[in-house]
C-alpha cells in the first residue's frame, strides 16, 4: 500500500498488511465465499428467466467484505453512510443481510425489501443501517454522499461512497473531492474506487491522464492510498486505516483498491466467466490451506451446501407474489399518478 503525504494535511501511516488471525480469515472468507455463490445463483437466474438484468460483484469479494465487516452499523448521522455501488452485494452480506432478499430483488417479487420488486439487482437500499439506495445513473453517488457528510461533521459517523474507475470521468467525483477539501471545511468522507480497469467494455488504458485515479487526490491535499483489493488481508488492514483517519481527523480519504471483474459487465456482456483476471476467492482458499486453516475437503463442503441452500432458496422465491398493479405507484415521490387519468 502507498500513500500520498502533503505537508500540509495530517499523515497516515500505513504498513505492510499484518496477517490476520485465524478466526478473522475464517469469517472472512466464509462471507466471500457465501458473496460468490450469491453471484453465481443470480447469473443462473438470470439465465434461467428469473430475471430481467444482472449486475454484480464476483471479483471484489475480498475489498467488500473486509468493508461490510468495519463499518459502524445503524441509522443517523451516529452511524455510517453507506453510498455503495452495484456490485456490493459482499458488503451488504457482511453487514448481515439475508441472502435471500438479494434473490428476491432478482425475481422482483413484492417482499424483496430493497426496492420492494422494483428495482434490478445489487441495488439495495436499507434505512435501518444507513445504506442509500444504489443508484444506477453511475457516480452521482459522490456529489450525495455531501450531504450526509455535511451532516456528519460534528457526529460519530463517517460517509462511506464507493463506485467504479470509468465513472470517474464524471464531474460527480470532482464535485465530491471540491467539496471535502475545502480548507477548515474538511468532510469525514471515505471516497472509494473499486478500480477494475474497465468501464463496460473500454479498458482503462487510454482514458486517463495520471497512472492511478487515486493521484487526483493529492491536487485537493486528500490523503489516497492505492492497495490490492484481491487481498482481503491488505484491503482490510487498509479500511481499518481510513476508516479511523476519517473519524478522528473529521478529513477525507480516497481509496483506489484494484479489483478483478470475474463475469465481465453485467449479463449485458454474457455474465461468463473471464479466464485471465485474478480470482480472490480462489487466491484465499490457497493461502487458508497452506496455513492450515481450512482443508480443500471442507472448502468444497462449505461451498456445496451454500450453493444448495441458495439453489432451494431461488425455488421458493419463484412463488412469491409480484407487486401489485395497485402498488405501482406507491413509495414514489409523487402521491398522484401523473401519466393516468387523475392527472
Ligand atoms: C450517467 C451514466 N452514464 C452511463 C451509464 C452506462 N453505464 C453503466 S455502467 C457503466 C460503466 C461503469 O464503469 P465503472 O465506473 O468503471 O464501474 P464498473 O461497472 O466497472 O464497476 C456505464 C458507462 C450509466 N449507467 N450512467
Ligand atoms: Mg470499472
Amino acid at each position: 500500500m502507498s500513500t500520498s503525504s502533503r505537508p500540509t494535511t495530517h499523515p497516515v501511516s500505513v504498513s505492510a498488511p499484518p496477517r490476520l488471525a485465524a478466526e478473522t480469515c475464517l469469517q472472512i472468507y466464509d462471507l466471500m465465499l457465501r458473496a460468490r455463490v450469491l453471484e453465481e445463483r443470480l447469473i443462473t437466474m438470470y439465465k434461467q428467466g428469473d430475471g430481467f438484468f444482472w449486475i454484480g460483484g464476483p471479483g471484489e469479494e475480498a475489498f467488500n467484505v473486509p468493508l461490510g465487516l468495519l463499518v459502524d452499523k445503524g441509522r443517523g448521522v451516529d452511524h455510517d453512510f453507506l453510498h455503495l455501488h452495484y456490485r456490493s452485494a459482499a458488503t451488504l452480506l457482511a453487514m448481515g443481510a439475508d441472502p435471500v432478499d438479494a434473490l428476491r430483488q432478482m425475481k422482483n417479487v413484492a417482499s424483496d425489501p430493497y426496492s420492494k420488486g422494483r428495482n434490478f439487482a445489487g441495488h439495495f437500499s436499507v434505512r435501518e443501517w444507513n445504506i442509500v439506495p444504489v443508484t444506477s445513473p453511475i457516480e452521482v453517488q459522490y456529489s450525495i454522499a455531501i450531504g450526509t457528510a455535511r451532516a456528519q461533521r460534528k457526529a460519530k459517523g463517517i460517509t462511506v461512497v464507493q463506485g467504479g474507475d470509468a465513472g470517474t470521468a464524471e464531474g460527480d467525483f470532482a464535485t465530491c473531492m471540491v467539496w471535502a477539501s475545502r480548507k477548515g471545511a474538511e468532510l469525514p468522507v471515505l471516497m472509494i474506487v473499486t478500480n477494475n480497469r474497465y468501464g463496460i467494455s473500454t479498458p482503462y488504458a487510454g482514458q486517463h491522464g495520471y497512472e492511478q485515479i487515486s493521484d487526483r487526490g493529492k491536487a485537493f491535499g486528500i490523503q489516497t492510498a492505492v492497495i490490492d483489493g484481491n487481498d482481503p488481508e491488505a484491503s482490510y488492514a487498509a479500511l481499518k486505516q481510513a476508516i479511523a483517519y476519517v473519524r478522528n481527523e473529521k478529513r477525507p480519504f480516497l481509496l483506489e483498491a484494484m479489483v478483478s471483474r470475474l463475469r465481465g459487465h453485467s449479463s449485458a456482456s454474457g455474465a461468463n466467466l473471464v479466464k485471465d483476471e485474478i480470482d480472490c476467492v480462489a487466491r484465499f482458499e490457497e493461502r487458508l490451506i497452506e496455513r492450515q486453516i481450512l482443508t480443500r475437503a471442507e472448502i468444497d463442503r462449505r461451498r456445496e451446501t451454500y450453493t444448495n441452500e441458495l439453489a432451494e432458496a431461488a425455488k421458493h422465491v419463484r412463488t412469491e407474489a409480484q407487486p401489485t398493479p395497485e402498488s405501482a405507484f406507491d413509495y414514489i415521490f409523487a402521491e398522484r399518478n401523473l401519466v393516468g387519468e387523475d392527472n
